[in-house]
């Protein structure tokens, strides 16, 4: 393709609202312009290595027997209604009235769709497992679409599905799509980790992500430095060992902690460390009161809180609502003589807690020499708080480092609880309807590509890995108005092309200085520069990611290019 007539429109500065490296550069690289916040157009160069991403997950997903398909992005609101999701979701849901002002969804995600099809056309055993998959559009209406591609409200995910008539079936299902995305990311060249994560609203049991290594990641990983344990921090349990004191309980008193709020300036004031002083959270979870209580140098994780009680929605109760309820602002609750309807759940820690101090339920007042079971009842003990770097590995091996990740996929172990709402069922060997299991797998295909902006660039621009830049070869010629640099470069892309190398020319009337910072920019692998020794047929070759060049007599040039690319 000619630059000269080519809509690749690089920036010289980087965008204010880009903050991130794949932002900037895929910007100011001309791959994508926002259209919309979290709303992007891809662009002629964005787009070809979207399509080089999708071809990479076409082919693994075809190598499993996955067909492709694709849905529509207009849902009717029946059928999410079929399953409890149109109340479910609030505002992220992107909703609209027909012409007839008929409900309608954009698709988020496609289970209700797919699960409609199956149930209409799959009645026998006989025709499962089954795996559809599509490379389709998706709407979420994020409240705060931010980092480019990385968090849109429209973006372009793989979406896969799989229907089956037993668990053991929904197991190698999900095996084979395991093993397809650990290809896929391979063959992406990305740094990844799957790592175990909770399955949130869609309930099911086992579930993965794969996370991106990065540091610009919002997630984080809670990963063994002895053993390939990686878990999403929201869900990775807690398998420490807690020693108890052995020293005798002394007296409950009441002291005075006039102005001490958080759990450092109380455990100052009472020259205590800060894992012998109780922190005591009161939360909503769903709509009843529950008191959190942990040991003071731990964090409440809401996730385990809200499968503790299986519960929907878990929030922390406002400073006014816990008035209401204890009296006492935050900073002065505790345990001892908590109002009677309020369940007091306890991390297990606080199990092993010896003469520590909390709340008195009355502002700038504490417990101290507190003990368990003695000065205040637990209902339940349970693993509720978040693991922190140093605990033990859940798997027993090592101990736990955080990082942070980019969360490209995600694949779950659904099993029916959709066929179930929609009446997805088949006939089984002896006649009998049995509702049937489900697997689904997602993709951020957009979200990938940024991935993979953010772990190759430079100081310069992108660093493509070869077989995903836009093109495999950047053909600048440095002063086309000079016939024998213009010949010359005329004649290298007329023998690429026919090679099939996909090249970029370069023909614009742009200074040379202009077209080296666009070509690092851009990332393409590998540069042709005709310019002084054009006459004597002399290029210039460089790599682009190793910046190593050399001179070669355009003769060789397909030569060289074969063992580069
Ligand atoms: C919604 C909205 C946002 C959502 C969902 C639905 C996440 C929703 C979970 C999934 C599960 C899997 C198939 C591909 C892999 C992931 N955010 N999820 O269901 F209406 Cl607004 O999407 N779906």
């Amino acid at each position: 393709m000619r630059q000269s007539n080519m809509l690749i429109p690089t920036l010289k500065e980087i965008p204010a609202d880009a903050e991130i490296k794949s932002h900037q550069l895929l910007v100011r690289g001309g791959f994508i312009r926002q259209t919309a916040s979290g709303v992007y157009s891809f662009l002629p160069l964005g787009k070809r290595v979207l399509r080089k991403v999708e071809a990479i997950i076409r082919e693994e997903m075809d190598n499993i027997g996955a067909n492709e398909m694709i849905m529509p992005a207009m849902q009717p609101a029946e059928l999410w209604k079929e399953t409890g999701r149109w109340n479910n979701f609030g505002p992220e849901l992107m909703r609209l009235n027909d012409r007839h002002d008929r409900e309608f969804a954009l698709g988020a995600t496609h289970e209700e769709v797919i699960t409609s099809i199956i149930r209409d056309e799959i009645k026998s055993y006989k025709r499962l497992p089954l795996s559809v998959y599509q490379i389709q559009t998706k709407f979420r209406d994020e409240k705060r679409p931010r980092f480019g591609l990385m968090r849109g409200r429209e973006f372009v995910m793989k979406d896969a599905y799989s229907f089956h008539d037993s668990y053991d079936s929904l197991d190698q299902g999900y095996q084979k799509m395991y093993q397809a995305y650990e290809n896929i990311f391979r063959r992406c060249g990305l740094d990844f980790r799957p790592v175990i994560a909770d399955s949130g609203a869609m309930g099911g049991k086992d579930t993965h992500e794969f996370m991106v290594l990065s540091e610009v990641g919002e997630d984080t990983i809670a990963y063994s430095d002895s053993s390939d344990y990686a878990a999403n921090i929201e869900m990775a349990p807690v398998h420490a060992s807690y020693q108890k004191d052995q020293a005798d309980l002394k007296e409950l008193q009441e002291v005075a902690t006039p102005g001490k709020k958080t759990m450092q300036e109380v455990a100052d004031f009472l020259g205590h460390p800060l894992e012998k002083g109780l922190k005591a959270l009161l939360f909503k979870v769903d709509e009843k009161l529950v008191l959190v209580v942990t040991r003071g140098d731990h964090e409440v994780n809401d996730i385990k809180l809200k499968n503790l009680y299986q519960a929907e929605t878990v929030e922390l109760a406002s400073e006014e609502e816990t008035k209401a309820a204890f009296g006492a602002g935050f900073g002065s609750l505790g345990p001892i003589d908590q109002p009677e309807d309020i369940d007091v759940v306890a991390d297990n820690a606080v199990k092993y807690a010896v003469n520590v101090s909390c709340g008195a339920n009355k502002d700038g007042y504490h417990f101290i020499n507190v003990n368990p079971e003695r000065d205040f009842i637990v209902n339940t003990y349970a693993d509720l708080r978040f693991i922190q770097e140093g605990d033990s590995s859940p798997d027993g091996k090592g101990t736990i480092q955080f990082a942070r990740g980019i969360e490209v996929g995600h694949v779950f172990k659904l099993g029916s609880i959709y066929a179930e709402r929609m009446g997805a069922t088949v006939l089984d060997e002896q006649g009998k309807a049995k509702t049937v299991v489900m697997g689904c797998y997602g993709i951020g295909v957009s979200r990938t590509l940024a991935a993979i902006v953010e772990q190759y660039h430079d100081d310069r621009g992108i660093t493509w890995p070869a077989h995903l830049a836009p093109f495999h070869v950047h053909l600048l010629a440095m002063n086309m108005k000079k016939p024998e640099q213009k010949q010359l470069a005329e004649k290298i892309y007329d023998s690429l092309k026919a090679a099939g190398v996909e090249v970029l020319f370069d023909d614009r009337a742009e200074r040379a200085g202009v077209k080296f910072a666009d070509s690092d920019l851009i990332g393409i692998p590998l540069r042709i520069t005709v310019g002084k020794r054009a006459d004597e047929g002399i290029v210039e070759l460089k790599q682009r990611d190793t910046g190593e060049q050399s001179e070669v007599h355009e003769a060789e040039l397909l030569g060289k290019l074969n063992n580069l690319v």
